[in-house]
């Protein structure tokens, strides 16, 4: 098609040059995006959704996001922080989309061109995702394909402005071509969308998660004592209900990896290689470890922290199994995502540590935003280092053999977490009635044990919390004290001491390279 096979005019004079009205130019560009982006997350829809050039190009940004941006995107938006990523993307693309057209007045061929290079970079994306295969480029493919059918399709029905000819006559009937034209496109785009969700949520991994049903535990962990947490005071449930516990990560979409399709694969510096599937992990009996997640992007004061009772078997066994040789330095994790995370060996074959591959939480197989069907949990050591997620791929090797994810975007190598507390009563700018008031909180120093809390009004000496019952050193302990509280405004200091003897530092430093420090505090105004 080219820009001479317009509509024939009736009228009498021939037009020399023809322009798209500016709007209608706009919403061709528009709509063309619309029509392609839902058939693309259509025929993803029986691939897999992650073929969708939408979701792929949405992820390959998350990727490509410098470090500083990602770490303010968690830091401001939270768990929200990725449908603020795909809603900029959707206002971006849009206006691309409409520029895209308002270009394309006079011919068809620059929108042609633009859309041409988005469907590619769509399909770069999806072709770059280590999770899926050639086949989930016919997803791009046919967003392509309809993005420049529907655009050429509109174009020629798009109202005109007409140099040298009486617009009216034309322009009436080309408008209302263009609009049935232009509202089909909108209700086939919906369709389609919508039916590419619904098609991608029958095959997903919710039904393979509930078939299997309650976790039982050859060993379960000792019972939470009832004083293990100040609840009543203000500081959260000494367990983390699954729902409540943090999420970060940067998947997109949940991967939905259903248990019966399944493998971790384990190799590199090993004396053999060994496939495990999921009932090979399921079937052996079963351990249960209480274990204090955290995040190394927790600021002072964060909730990037979380308490499980975690069920698996114990790392360190199939690492026997697979005999580990000497000189291999890091267990590089691979998510079925493509995110890539380096666990220590050292920490890994540590059995007093007990690190887990784990299939349950909280006596339920993971959620499925938690890692189903199987994820590393390592206590001490902060997530994006110890507990890849959706977990497929275990590599024995070394530093300097191969870099992960975090790695590249300049965190550290070693990031065993920090001692922190943390004041969870009252929180933020709290109003109080003057005289004694209670403060609570939480404080982890995992792997080391929580051996002293203090807090402080303002300059005043520190005074020493009561501490919640011990769980066991690799979990977060609670405290409480009660403070005076003169008329006025004041800011209330804790820091902890862990069983080392080490106490919080207080100079404050960032999340990056390797865990914020500082102490938390509150003000409270009393009257
Ligand atoms: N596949 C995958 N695993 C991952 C991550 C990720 O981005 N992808 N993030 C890590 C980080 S940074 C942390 S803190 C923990 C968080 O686990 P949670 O979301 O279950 O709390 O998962 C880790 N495992
Ligand atoms: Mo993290």
């Amino acid at each position: 098609m080219s820009a001479s096979e317009l509509p024939q005019s009736e009228s009498a004079v021939q037009p020399q040059r023809t322009r798209l009205r500016f709007f209608a130019a706009a919403f061709t560009g528009v709509l063309a995006l619309a029509a392609a982006l839902a058939v693309g997350h259509l025929v993803a829809g029986f691939i897999s959704i992650n073929a969708s050039p939408y979701l792929a190009v949405g992820n390959g940004a998350i990727d490509l996001t410098p470090v500083e941006l990602k770490d303010f995107a968690i830091r401001t938006f939270g768990v929200y922080d990725k449908l603020v990523l795909l809603g900029g993307m959707a206002v971006v693309m849009v206006l691309a989309a409409a520029l895209a057209g308002v270009l394309s007045r006079r011919s068809p061929v620059p929108g042609t061109v633009i859309i041409a290079v988005f469907g590619l970079i769509g399909a770069f994306a999806v072709y770059q995702r280590p999770d899926l295969t050639a086949v989930a480029l016919l997803a791009p493919v046919a967003s392509l394909g309809t993005g420049i059918v529907t655009f050429l399709l509109l174009h020629r029905l798009a109202p005109r402005v007409w140099r040298e000819a009486n617009t009216d006559e034309n322009t009436g009937t080309s408008r209302r071509a263009f609009l049935i034209g232009g509202a089909g496109v909108v209700a086939g785009a919906g369709a389609a969308g919508l039916g590419g969700q619904l098609i991608s949520s029958t095959r997903d991994a919710t039904a393979s998660r509930e078939a299997i049903g309650k976790l039982v535990p050859a060993r379960t962990a000792p019972a939470i004592p009832v004083d293990a947490d100040f609840a009543k005071l203000g500081t959260p449930s000494f367990l983390t209900p699954n729902d409540k516990f943090y999420r970060v990560d940067t998947a997109l979409t949940v991967p939905q990896v259903r248990a019966e399709d399944w493998s971790l694969r384990l190799h590199g510096m090993v004396d053999r290689e060994i496939r495990y599937s999921y009932d090979d992990i399921r079937n052996r009996p079963l351990l249960e470890r209480t274990i204090t997640m955290t995040c190394v992007s927790n600021e002072v004061g964060g909730d990037y922290v979380s308490t499980s009772n975690f069920i698996g078997i114990d790392l360190a066994d199939i690492l026997d199994e697979a005999g580990v040789k000497p000189g291999s330095e890091q267990l590089f994790c691979t998510s079925v995502d493509g995110w890539t995370s380096g666990t220590p060996v050292a920490a890994a074959q540590d059995r007093d540590r007990g690190a887990m591959l784990a299939i349950g939480m909280n006596g339920e197989p993971l959620p499925l935003e938690h890692g189903f069907p199987v994820r590393l949990v390592t206590p001490g050591l902060y997530g994006y280092v110890s507990a890849t997620k959706w977990i497929v791929d275990i590599e024995v090797t070394t530093w300097a053999a191969r870099q992960a994810y975090w790695l590249k975007r300049s965190w550290a190598q070693e990031a065993p977490i920090k001692t922190q507390s943390r004041i969870d009563s009252h929180r933020g700018f709290a109003n109080v009635q003057k005289g004694k008031v209670r403060v609570a909180g939480v404080a982890w120093a995992q792997h080391t044990g929580i051996g002293k809390v203090e807090v402080r009004v303002d300059q005043g000496a520190w005074q020493v919390a009561d501490l919640s019952t011990e769980v066991n050193v690799d979990t977060w302990r609670m405290w409480w004290a009660e403070v005076d509280l003169p008329a006025g405004v004041h800011q209330v200091f804790c820091r902890a001491t862990d069983k080392s003897g080490y106490t919080q530092t207080d100079q404050r430093a960032g999340t990056v390279p390797d865990g914020a420090t500082g102490w938390h505090n509150v003000t409270f105004t009393a009257a």
